[in-house]
């Protein structure tokens, strides 16, 4: 078979739209609301001429094709390229690309090293963290993205997982690359691609268990191939999971955080008011502002959603920002508002895969609204926040703000 952007170009089923909008192009991937807008406008399905896939962005749909791992599979890959025709850029994850029951056996293992007594535990580091950073940052000219935005995990999460020779540049890096992977060959992927040599071998090394400290979450999964529920190479693979997927995402959602109360100040007062909000507001960002934008999965056999026919290795990109906003399912969809009931969102998946980090970023993103709740007075913006393209996480790029101290 022909491939077209590494996937079985699939014919337009009967009443879908065909649409040229390009969801990889930086317009759509900086300037959200017309792409969500238009794409949920489209119906249940919308076929991506430019790519010869599905795309989807109403709740429900969206939610429905997340939640089937048996017709929806992940072990094709989540991104554009088919993993059953295309050899993928690195070994496949073991956790995120693979369905049940396989999938079952690594996450327990991942589950078990992030436990509510583990995350429990980080609550207090984290606290000292945050409130150390916040209160170095007051009163000054920042530049909110690297100075706290990518401060803070890139501070925490590697002590946390073990890392005993941390390179928060190396990690940052890595995350961009992971995640513009599941894009297109597009400039985006192509330029982050080409410093693989520089990123790849560091991530590599430190996953091996002679670079962890006894001590980590990193050690912990080791722990697991000692006592035999998973082979030590299978270990260093989920380490390279949390290296993956544990640093971009905590940056964006803490990142996006800020751009949200900066940009609602009745949201912020309202924070001030009662701190113990904060878990609370980094929710709401995380639906609001979906710093996982979209993930595909594909169709395993021919199937029916909504009554579309879907035939047989359909790619489907599901874009979660775009549910998270489908006024069907939210009220007053593009409104920041941190009381709202935010149960359901889909920033952090549906179903199986559905993140298993979650608690620990809840962890880190709570900590560091809430040390700005308590010691920041006022947010003032000092020039236009810039969103930074990536084929799969919206993240700013820049963001001049002062925290003005209480
Ligand atoms: C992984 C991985 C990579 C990216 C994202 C992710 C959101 C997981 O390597 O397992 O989950």
């Amino acid at each position: 078979m022909e491939l077209f952007h590494g996937h079985k170009p699939i014919a337009v089923p009967e009443g879908v739209p065909e649409w040229d909008a390009d969801p990889y192009g930086t317009d759509e991937l900086t300037d959200t609301t017309p792409f969500f807008t238009e794409l949920r406008a489209q119906g249940p399905f919308a076929y991506m001429t430019k790519y010869k896939m599905l795309a989807c962005g109403r709740y429900e749909e969206t939610r429905e094709v997340f939640r089937d791992h048996e017709r929806f599979v992940s072990s094709r890959g989540v991104g554009v390229s088919d993993f059953a025709l295309e050899e993928p850029w690195r070994s496949p994850s073991i956790v995120l690309e693979v369905d049940p029951p396989y999938h079952n056996k690594t996450r327990r293992v991942i589950m078990r090293a992030l436990s509510p007594k583990v995350v429990a535990d980080l609550r207090e580091p984290f606290a000292q963290d945050a409130d150390a950073l916040v209160a170095r940052l007051l009163n000054r000219d920042i530049e909110a993205v690297v100075d706290l935005a990518e401060a803070f995990p890139t501070s925490v999460f590697p002590r946390a997982v073990g890392i005993r020779e941390p390179d928060s540049r190396k990690l940052i890096d890595y995350g961009a690359m992971v995640f513009n992977a599941i894009g297109p060959d597009n400039d985006l992927r192509r330029r982050i691609m080409a410093r693989a040599p520089d990123i790849v071998p560091w991530i590599n090394e430190a996953c091996l268990r002679a670079n962890l400290t006894e001590d980590g979450i990193g050690a912990t999964i080791y722990a697991a191939s000692d006592d035999g529920q998973i082979t030590e190479d299978e270990a260093g693979m989920l380490v390279r999971s949390l290296l993956s997927a544990g640093v971009d995402t905590t940056v964006t959602g803490i990142g996006n955080a800020l751009w949200c109360l900066a940009t609602n100040p009745d949201q912020f007062e309202l924070l001030k008011e009662d701190p113990s909000l904060a878990l609370a507001a980094f929710e709401e960002t995380l639906r609001l502002t979906s710093p996982v934008q979209a993930f595909c999965r594909t169709a395993n056999v021919d199937t029916e959603v909504s009554g579309i026919t879907i035939e047989e290795g359909s790619k489907i990109l599901c874009v979660l920002g775009a549910a998270n906003r489908d006024p069907d399912h939210w009220p007053e969809a593009e409104k920041f508002d941190i009381t709202r009931k935010t149960a359901g969102h889909l920033a952090l998946g549906v179903g199986p895969h559905i993140c298993v980090g979650q608690n620990i970023a809840r962890a880190e993103g709570q900590a560091v609204l809430r040390a700005i709740a308590e010691k920041v007075d006022r947010i003032d913006v000092l020039g236009d926040a810039v969103w930074r393209p990536n084929n799969a996480i919206h993240a700013l790029d820049r963001m001049p703000l002062r925290l003005v101290a209480r």
